[in-house]
């Protein structure tokens, strides 16, 4: 018999179920629904108070989606599709928020999810094959599938300097303004980072400040959205199109619906490629370094991309010695390029100043402020927009134990490998949505959870007509994938980059990039095991 609690509502909560989901968020929702659909028992856990993952946490100001919406939202009902009205072209953080409580309750997943809620750790019973699955709230639950949507940039992480829990001001991570976000009207305020949230927080930050000290290590490329409101014709025209929205794409290697040019940038003269470049700059968006075929692959086209934002970027900034301050010098792209609503422009308000940390370094945080080789800076509030331990850092904060008790954190001690990014091996009847080894972090994340989710609910009913009880990722497929995303990014500038795709940013952690780079390969392995009875999977 199972154990059981009962709920707020009068529902019995099961203590045993069969799948037992980890994180709210894109992936995590998208899971439960389907898991309803094929009739399991579920339990999902979430650590925030409400669902949305990054669109919860990240409540900053000027958060917003850089995939246009009507692409950046899920595919699998069509009248979800049809009755959910974008407001602009890239929707806000609070507009996305609203579309993931709507799918929650649309479907009525809401009673199936403890909030405020942490997953621990998880231990593979072998002699039952279920896990056990623990949380902060000291709640016991065994299942026998576990899913993992923690997301790919959900554990924030902060800079390893002195003083930093000194401060007495307000300090916070982007990553958790959810918690409580300061109100920075006529503060000092100095953000730290200048990646996609430090450009897109600090001309927010900086329209409330009294002063904005931008504190940049490294200067970055950004391209502007050129958002704006979806209009009520071009929404009804998203609205007619919206399966050929989908399937190009899917033809795609984000799975985003831009147009690339497969062009050399070196094939054509400075001229022509500086109009194309400034079509694809008021374009807006992503798109940009699709303009040629080759910015990804050839450090010499890239570099005429590089170049062409570098001069944008002295026509924005009107003090030309602050722009040779801002001016990257590195690869366009291999760092995820940053996509701005006045990030440039900012730097023209008499209110914001930059601190290059090249020239005048932090050498701690004080009770008051930033204590830089050049003096103290003053400041009210500190922004850490400082990024995240990427793609493994919210899986591995969970005590994960598999066969022989196996360690999650063991076995990826020198980065992580997977078989499809679904599944590792020593970890039965775990399954990964949107994890390393899949695309996730270069494609749109909420197709490539349905994608994922789609896989496991099929590969879970597989396992019940054939009357396999736990399915594991092979080694030997699991090492040729590992080989196949290598061979992919040495083909690529991404390894030249000092960034979260390779785990750069955390100090100490393996250099390793472990994105797959090709949506539709990736999809198509996918559908190939899944066809061929999970080739790459051992079922028992
Ligand atoms: O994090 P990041 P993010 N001292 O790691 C700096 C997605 N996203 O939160 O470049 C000083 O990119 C660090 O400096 P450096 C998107 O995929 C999307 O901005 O390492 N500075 C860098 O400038 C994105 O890529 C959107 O030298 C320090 C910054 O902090 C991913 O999330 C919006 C430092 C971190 O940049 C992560 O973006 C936001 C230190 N000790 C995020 N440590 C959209 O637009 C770090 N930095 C949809």
């Amino acid at each position: 018999t199972e154990s059981v609690l009962v709920g707020e509502h009068g529902r019995d909560i099961p203590q045993s179920c069969d799948v037992v989901i980890v994180g709210g968020g894109v992936g995590g929702i998208y899971a439960l629904y389907q898991m309803r659909q094929r009739g399991l028992s579920v339990r999902l856990f979430e650590a925030g108070s409400d669902v949305g993952g990054t669109w919860y946490w990240n409540s900053y100001p000027g958060a917003r989606v850089d995939i246009p919406s009507y692409e950046y939202s899920y595919s699998f009902d069509p009248e979800l599709q049809q009755e959910w009205r974008w407001p602009e072209k890239y929707s806000a953080q609070p507009e996305l928020q609203k579309y993931f409580r709507h799918v929650v309750d649309r479907y009525d997943l809401r009673e199936y999810i403890t909030f405020d809620t942490r997953v621990t750790a998880t231990r593979f019973d072998e002699a039952t094959n279920r896990w056990h699955v623990e949380t902060d709230g000291g709640e016991k639950v065994d299942c026998r599938f576990l899913i993992l949507a923690t997301g790919p940039l959900s554990e924030p992480i902060f800079p390893r300097v002195e003083g930093i829990d000194r401060f007495k001001g307000v300090s916070i991570h982007t990553g958790q303004w959810a918690q409580g976000g300061p109100d920075v009207k006529g503060k000092r305020v100095a953000v730290i980072g200048t990646g996609s949230t430090g450009a897109q927080v600090s001309p927010e930050l900086a329209k409330e400040a009294e002063k904005l000290y931008l504190v940049q290590r490294t200067p970055a490329y950004s391209v502007p959205s050129q958002n704006r409101p979806l209009s009520d014709d071009e929404h009804r025209e998203v609205l007619e199109n919206y399966d050929a929205i989908r399937a190009r794409a899917r033809k795609n290697r984000s799975n985003l619906g831009i147009d690339v040019c497969d062009d050399s940038a070196l094939d054509v003269d400075a001229e022509t490629r500086d109009r194309i470049y400034e079509e694809r700059w008021e374009m807006g968006g992503l798109g940009f370094t699709a303009a040629f075929g080759d910015l990804y692959t050839s450090v010499e086209a890239n570099g005429t991309a590089a170049e062409f934002v570098r001069k944008k970027i002295r026509q924005i900034v009107m003090d030309q010695g602050l722009a040779d301050h801002l001016m990257p010098d590195t690869l366009i792209g291999a760092k995820r390029l940053c996509v701005d609503n006045g990030y440039f422009q900012m730097f023209n308000r008499n209110n914001v100043e930059l601190v290059d940390l090249r020239e005048n370094n932090l050498i701690e945080i004080t009770e008051g402020g930033l204590l830089m080789e050049r003096g103290e800076i003053p400041v009210d509030v500190i922004v850490f927009a400082t990024g995240f331990d990427a793609i493994t850092g919210a899986l591995l904060k969970i005590d994960i134990r598999g066969r022989d008790g196996l360690s999650l954190r063991e076995a990826w001690a020198d980065g992580p490998e997977t078989w499809l990014g679904i599944g590792t091996a020593g970890f039965p009847n775990l399954f990964l949505v949107n994890g390393p080894g899949s695309p996730a972090g270069l494609a749109n994340m909420v197709v490539l959870a349905e994608d994922n989710v789609n896989w496991i609910a099929d590969c879970i009913a597989h396992m019940e007509r054939a009357g396999a009880e736990t399915i594991e990722a092979d080694k030997a497929a699991q090492s040729e994938w590992a080989e196949r995303l290598t061979e992919m990014a040495e083909a690529s500038i991404y390894p030249l980059a000092n960034s979260w795709y390779v785990g750069a940013n955390v100090p100490g952690k393996p250099r390793k990039f472990v994105s797959h780079m090709d949506y539709p390969e990736y999809l198509k392995a996918c559908q190939q095991s899944a066809k061929a009875g999970y080739s790459g999977f051992l079922l028992k």
